[in-house]
C-alpha cells in the first residue's frame, strides 16, 4: 500500500500548475534536463498537475540541484551510494541529488545492464523523488516506484497502480 506523510501535505488546489528550475551553478546539459522532464511527465499524466520548466531558479515552485556533502539544509550527502537524493514534502519543492553518484541515463527499452560501476539511474531516482515532492511516502508494494529499494544500474520508471492510487488520493 502507498503511504503519505503524517499531516498529508500536498500542493494546494490553487497551485496545480507547478514550475521547476535547475540550480544554474550545476550547468546541466540538455540531456540531463530532459530526463527530469520525462520523470515529471509520468506524474502529470495521472494527475491534474502540470510541470513547466522555467529558467529562473528561486522563483520556481520546485528547485532541483546536484550537491556534495553538506549543502546548507543539515542533511549532508555522503559520497557514492547510500543516500542518493532527497526531496522535501509539499509545498517546499526542494529536490537535491548527491553530485558524487555515478549517475547514468539509461536507454528506453535497454536491457538494464551497463558497465558503469555502481551506476544509479537518474530517471528512476527522479521519478521516486518527485513522488515525495508531491506528498507520497514509501510504499509497501514491491516493484512500485515508491518502494524504498533500488538496484544499482537498474531502470525503474513506470508508475504502478499503487503509485497512481496514492497520488490520485492527494490530487
Ligand atoms: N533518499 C531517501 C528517499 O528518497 C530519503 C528518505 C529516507 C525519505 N526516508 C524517507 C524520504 C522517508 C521521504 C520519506 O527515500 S535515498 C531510493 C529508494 C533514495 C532511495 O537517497 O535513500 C530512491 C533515493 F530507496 F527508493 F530506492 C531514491 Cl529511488
Ligand atoms: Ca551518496
Ligand atoms: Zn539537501
Ligand atoms: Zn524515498
Amino acid at each position: 500500500r502507498y503511504s503519505l506523510f503524517p499531516a498529508e501535505p500536498r500542493w494546494p488546489s490553487n497551485r496545480r500548475d507547478l514550475t521547476y528550475a535547475f540550480d544554474p551553478r550545476n550547468k546541466l546539459t540538455e540531456e540531463v534536463k530532459t530526463v527530469f522532464s520525462r520523470a515529471f511527465a509520468r506524474w502529470a499524466e495521472v494527475t491534474p498537475l502540470t510541470f513547466t520548466r522555467v529558467e529562473s531558479f528561486r522563483t520556481s515552485d520546485i528547485f532541483i540541484g546536484f550537491y556534495s556533502g553538506e549543502h546548507g539544509d543539515g542533511e549532508p550527502f555522503d559520497g557514492p551510494l547510500r543516500t542518493l537524493a532527497h526531496a522535501f514534502s509539499p509545498p517546499t519543492g526542494h529536490f537535491h541529488l548527491d553530485a558524487e553518484e555515478n549517475w547514468i541515463i539509461s536507454r528506453e527499452g535497454g536491457d538494464g545492464v551497463n558497465s558503469v560501476t555502481e551506476a544509479i539511474d537518474l530517471e528512476s531516482v527522479a521519478v521516486h523523488e518527485i513522488g515525495h515532492l508531491l506528498g507520497l511516502g514509501h510504499s509497501s508494494v514491491e516493484g512500485s516506484i515508491m518502494y524504498p529499494t533500488i538496484t544499482t544500474g537498474m531502470r525503474k520508471v513506470e508508475l504502478t497502480t499503487n503509485d497512481v492510487e496514492g497520488v490520485q488520493y492527494l490530487y
